[in-house]
C-alpha cells in the first residue's frame, strides 16, 4: 500500500524471516571475523515486559550493527527457567511448575519473534530441560572432585516465607531476602557450597583487565563485595587453655594498644571460653547468647548501635609485652569473619573504643595521630600523652573519637617513631620471627551456598551412604532426573521436597549395593546461568557440556549486555566458574564477558513499574498501539541507554511518525537502482555520507539515541530535496534512502526491510554491509578558492580545506569562466596553492 502500516509490514517479513532465516551462524566455514554478542537471558515469569523491550533493542542494535560491518555475529537466547517463582506458582495453583514454565516460555518466545530481536534461534535453551541441567551436574561433579564443592555445617541466611537458604549475594543491605522480602534470619544447616573464596584474590585482581570495558560502577561493586583485606594474624596465648586463639588485624602496628580481646558471642570459642569461668558469667553469657541470635547481622554491624556484652572471665597474653588482656564477647564481632575474635585497640579503632568507654576499659593511644609523617623521625618519649593537658584532642577516652589516621608510633618499644605503615610491616617482621604471628588477608567474601531446598532446579549428583560417605553419581549416569511432581507435596517446609520422593531418594549404594539415599537438595538457579553462555556454542551436544574448540571460536562474549541488578551475583558467579573452567582445562580464557552494557530500567513518572503500584506499562499494549518498530526506536532515542527510561516522557508516536517519514522516502524514490550516486545533488551526498561515516563511531560508544537524531536529519534532508529541490529521481535521493534503510535496520528492522524491497532489493537489508563513507564528500567547512589567468581574477569557488592540489587545479581547468577566458590561448605555466589559489599563465 501506499500508507504505512507498520501491523501490515510485520505481518508480512516475520514469516519472511523465519523461512530465510538469517541470523543462523552455523556454517563452519565462515571465516569473517567473529563477535560474540549476548543480552543476558530472561526468566519466563509471564510475557515479556517493557525491561525486556528495552533490553533485547539495545542488545539487537549491537548485534545488527556488528553484522553491517562484516563480522559472523553469534547472537543467541534462551531460558532461565528453574526458580522459585514457578515454583510458588505451581504450589499456588495446583499445578507442576512444568506447565506454567513452558507455557511462558512459549508466550514469550512469541513476543520474542515478533519483536523481531535478530537471535540465532537454532541455539535456543532452556536451563530447565534436562539436556541442561545434566551439565550443572556434571561441572558440579568436577567441582567435587577439586576440592571445590563441599558440604558444612553453618549459620546460614534462612528465608522463612520462601522456607530456603539463600546465598549472602541474595540478602538485600536491609537484611531482607532478594526474593521474597522476608527478613532472613540465621539457622545452622549442613550445606553444599562452591569454594568461591579460594578465587578472592584472582576475582579481583582481575577486575583490572575489565577496566573501561565495564561500568566503573559495576567493578566497585564486586570489589567491594570481595572485600579483601590485608594485615597480620596473631596468635595471644590464653590462661588456662593449651591453645593460643588467634585474631585478624589490619593495624598489626598497633598491638601495643591492645588492652582487651573480643570474641564473636556466637562463636564456638565464646561457649568455650566462659565453660570454666563462675556460674554467674555463665549465666549472664547464655542469655546475651540468645538475644545475639535474634538480632540480624545488619543490626549486629550498625555502628551507632549500643555497644552490648559480657565478660568471658578469661584472660589472653599479648605476645608483644606480657600484658593480661580481659576477653570478652560482644555482638559487634562476627563469628565467620576473620576468626571470630579481635584484639581491642580502643585508642585506635572507634567500635573498640565505644565498647571500652561502655565497659570503662583502659584506652592506650599508641600512634601520635598529630606527627609529622614525612621527614625526620621526632624524638618521642614513652608515655607523653599521659594525662597530657596540651593535646586534648588526642585522648579518645576522654573525646570518645577513635583515632584511626596516619600517624606515628608512641608507647611500643621498638616500633616508636616510626609510621603507621612502616610499623605494620616491622610488626609483621616481629611476629613472625616469634612464631606468635604473620601476615595475613581476609575477604568479605564467603563461599557461595548452593544448595537449596526447594523442587523446581536441578538435584546435586550426590549420593549418602548409610555411614554417611558421600558418592558422587558415576557421570554416565547423569543426568539425575527430576522426579515427578504427582504425589510430592511442594509446599515450603525446611527440608527438600524431593525426600518425599521415596522411589527416587532411596537408591542402592553405587560401591556396594547398600541402602543409600540420593542428596535431596535442588542447586542454586544461579549456577545454572553460571556457564549458559558456552552452551549456545553447542547447545546440541549430549556427549559434553560445551565444546572448548567452538570456545576458542567465539568465547569470552564481546558485548554482554544486560541490567545493573546483576552486578554482583550473576556477574561473580560467572566470572568464578570461567576461571574454574580455565582450571580444569576447558577454556583459554579467564573472563567471560570482556565488555559489558548495563541498560537503565523502564519507569513511568520517576517510579519503578510494580504490579502493587498499579503503574505498569504492558509490552503487548505498546506493541499493539505502536508496533514494534516504533517501540524499539523509542528505547534506542530515549537517551544513554545506561540512564533510566520514562515511559511518560518518551513519545513512541513520535517514533512512529518518523518511521513512516523514513518510509515514504523509499517509497517515493523513482531511479533505478543501478542509478550513478555521483551525479547526484551534493549537499544532499555531504549529509549522507557524513552520517556512513560518524554512525560507526557513535554505535560503538553506545550514542545510540545520537544516531537517531542524525538519522531523523538524514531523512529530512532527503526529503526536502524530494519535495522543492532536484526531485524524487535525484541519485541522491536513492542513495540517501539505502543508506536510511541499511541504518534503520538497527533500530527498526521491519520498516528497514520493507524500505529495502521498495528500493529494488531482496531481503535481508541486515546482511547488507555498511557502505564507506566518500572521504571528498565529508567537507563540513569549506573556503572560497581563487583562479586568475595571467594575473586576473576569473572564478571562485567552495572547496575543502583539505583539498589537495591535483584536485584543485582540475577543478579549475574545469571553471566555465576559466574556460571561456582561456579561449584559445595555451598555457605554459600552472601555479597552485591549495586549498586557495590556482594560477594560470598563459603564452603572450
Ligand atoms: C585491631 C585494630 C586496631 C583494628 C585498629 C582496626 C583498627 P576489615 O577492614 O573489615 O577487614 N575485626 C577482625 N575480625 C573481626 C570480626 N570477626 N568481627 C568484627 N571485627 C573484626 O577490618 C579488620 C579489622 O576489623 C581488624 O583490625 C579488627 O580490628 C576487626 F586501630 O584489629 B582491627
Amino acid at each position: 500500500g501506499d500508507i504505512y502500516d507498520f501491523a501490515a509490514i510485520q505481518a508480512k517479513w516475520q514469516p519472511i524471516w523465519d523461512e530465510l532465516k538469517p541470523f543462523e551462524t552455523s556454517d563452519p566455514d565462515d571465516n569473517r571475523p567473529r563477535k560474540y554478542v549476548l543480552d543476558m537471558f530472561p526468566y519466563p515469569s509471564g510475557d515479556l515486559h517493557m525491561g525486556h523491550a528495552e533490553v533485547y533493542a539495545l542488545g539487537d542494535i549491537v548485534a545488527r550493527y556488528w553484522r553491517h560491518q562484516g563480522f559472523n555475529v553469534l547472537h543467541p537466547i534462551g531460558w532461565d527457567s528453574f526458580g522459585l517463582p514457578a515454583e510458588n506458582a505451581a504450589i499456588k495453583r495446583g499445578i507442576d511448575p512444568r506447565g506454567w514454565t513452558y507455557d511462558n516460555i512459549a508466550q514469550q518466545k512469541k513476543s520474542m519473534k515478533l519483536y523481531a530481536a535478530s537471535f540465532d534461534w537454532s541455539r535456543e535453551i532452556h536451563t530447565s530441560d534436562p539436556e541442561y541441567y545434566k551439565w550443572n551436574q556434571w561441572l558440579f561433579l568436577q567441582m567435587y572432585k577439586k576440592g571445590l564443592a563441599y558440604r558444612k555445617d553453618s549459620w546460614v541466611n534462612w528465608d522463612p516465607v520462601d522456607q530456603t537458604v539463600l546465598a549472602n549475594e541474595q540478602v538485600l543491605a536491609d537484611g531482607t531476602s532478594e526474593r521474597s522480602g522476608a527478613v532472613v534470619v540465621k539457622k545452622k544447616l549442613t550445606q553444599w557450597y562452591f569454594k568461591i573464596t579460594d578465587y578472592a584474590d584472582r576475582l579481583l585482581d582481575d577486575l583490572n583487565q575489565l577496566e573501561g570495558a565495564w561500568p566503573s560502577k559495576v567493578l566497585q561493586m564486586q570489589r567491594n563485595w570481595i572485600g579483601r583485606s590485608i594485615g597480620a594474624d596473631v596468635d595471644f596465648t590464653i590462661e588456662g587453655r593449651a591453645a593460643p586463639v588467634t585474631v585478624f588485624t589490619t593495624r598489626p602496628d598497633t598491638l601495643f594498644g591492645a588492652t582487651f580481646m573480643v570474641v564473636a558471642p556466637d562463636a564456638d570459642l565464646a561457649s568455650e571460653l566462659v565453660a570454666d569461668a563462675a556460674p554467674e558469667l555463665q549465666a549472664a553469657f547464655k542469655e546475651y547468647l540468645v538475644k545475639v541470635q535474634n538480632s540480624t547481622e545488619i543490626e549486629r554491624q550498625a555502628t551507632d548501635r549500643e555497644k552490648t556484652g559480657v565478660f568471658l572471665g578469661r584472660y589472653a597474653i599479648n605476645p608483644v609485652n606480657g600484658e593480661r588482656l580481659p576477653i570478652w564477647a560482644a555482638d559487634y564481632v562476627l563469628a565467620d569473619y576473620g576468626h571470630g575474635a579481635v584484639m581491642a585497640v580502643p585508642a585506635h579503632d572507634q567500635r573498640d573504643l565505644d565498647f571500652a568507654r561502655a565497659f570503662d576499659l583502659p584506652v592506650r593511644v599508641v600512634v601520635d595521630t598529630l606527627a609529622p609523617i614525612t621527614g625526620a623521625i621526632p624524638v618521642v618519649t614513652e608515655g607523653m600523652l599521659d594525662g597530657s593537658e596540651e593535646l586534648p584532642q588526642l585522648d579518645p577516652a576522654s573525646t570518645g573519637i577513635a583515632l584511626a589516621g596516619e600517624g606515628r608510633l608512641i608507647n611500643s618499644g621498638a616500633l616508636n617513631g616510626m609510621s603507621k605503615n612502616t610499623a605494620v610491616a616491622a610488626m609483621i617482621t616481629t611476629l613472625t620471627d616469634a612464631g606468635t604471628g604473620r601476615a595475613a588477608k581476609n575477604y568479605r567474601l564467603r563461599d557461595w551456598l548452593i544448595s537449596r531446598q526447594r523442587y523446581w532446579g536441578t538435584p546435586i549428583p550426590i549420593i549418602h551412604g548409610e555411614d554417611g560417605t558421600e558418592i558422587p553419581v558415576p557421570e554416565d549416569q547423569l543426568p539425575v532426573l527430576l522426579p515427578p511432581t504427582e504425589g510430592l507435596d511442594l509446599k515450603p517446609k525446611g527440608t527438600s521436597p524431593l525426600g518425599g520422593a521415596t522411589d527416587w531418594v532411596n537408591v542402592p549404594n553405587p560401591i556396594d549395593g547398600t541402602p543409600a539415599k540420593r542428596d535431596a537438595d535442588t542447586m542454586d538457579t544461579f549456577v545454572d546461568s553460571s556457564w549458559y553462555f558456552l552452551r549456545f556454542l553447542n547447545p546440541n551436544d549430549d556427549t559434553k557440556a560445551f565444546d572448548p574448540k567452538e570456545a576458542d571460536k567465539w568465547a569470552p562474549v564481546d558485548q554482554y549486555v544486560g541490567g545493573v541488578e546483576h552486578a554482583i551475583l550473576h556477574l561473580l558467579y560467572a566470572r568464578f566458574i570461567t576461571k574454574v573452567l580455565h582450571d580444569l582445562g576447558y577454556l583459554n580464557f579467564t573472563e567471560p564477558f570482556s565488555a559489558l552494557l548495563n541498560q537503565g530500567m523502564v519507569i513511568l513518572d520517576g517510579a519503578k513499574m510494580s504490579k502493587s503500584k498499579g503503574n505498569l506499562v504492558y509490552f503487548t499494549e505498546e506493541i499493539d498501539r505502536h508496533g514494534v518498530d516504533a517501540v524499539r526506536l523509542t528505547m534506542a532515542f530515549a537517551g544513554p541507554p545506561e540512564d533510566d527510561i520514562d515511559w511518560a516522557d518518551v513519545s513512541p508516536v513520535g517514533s512512529s511518525k518518523f518511521l513512516a517519514r523514513a518510509w515514504r522516502v523509499a517509497k517515493d524514490v523513482t531511479s533505478a537502482p543501478e542509478v550513478d550516486w555521483s551525479t547526484g545533488d551534493v549537499a544532499l551526498r555531504r549529509v549522507t555520507h557524513r552520517f556512513l561515516a560518524d554512525a560507526p563511531g557513535l554505535t560503538e560508544s553506545f550514542k545510540f539515541n545520537v544516531v537517531v537524531a542524525r538519522l531523523m536529519e538524514l531523512v529530512n534532508a532527503t526529503r526536502k530535496v524530494i519535495d522543492t529541490g532536484a526531485g524524487p529521481a535525484d541519485a541522491a535521493v536513492r542513495e540517501a534512502a539505502e543508506v536510511t534503510a541499511m541504518a534503520l535496520n538497527l533500530f527498526a528492522p521491519y520498516t528497514a526491510e520493507d524500505m529495502w524491497e521498495r528500493l529494488g532489493y531482496e531481503p535481508c537489508v541486515a546482511l547488507v554491509q555498511w557502505r564507506k563513507a566518500d572521504p571528498t564528500l565529508l567537507v563540513t567547512e569549506s573556503l572560497t578558492a581563487v583562479v586568475q589567468v595571467d594575473g586576473k581574477v576569473r572564478d571562485r569557488f567552495e572547496v575543502s580545506p583539505k583539498i589537495d592540489a591535483d584536485e584543485l587545479e582540475k577543478l579549475a581547468r574545469e571553471s566555465r569562466a576559466v574556460i571561456r577566458s582561456l579561449g584559445d590561448r595555451e598555457i605554459v605555466k600552472v601555479i597552485v596553492r591549495a586549498p586557495r589559489l590556482v594560477s594560470f599563465v598563459t603564452k603572450p
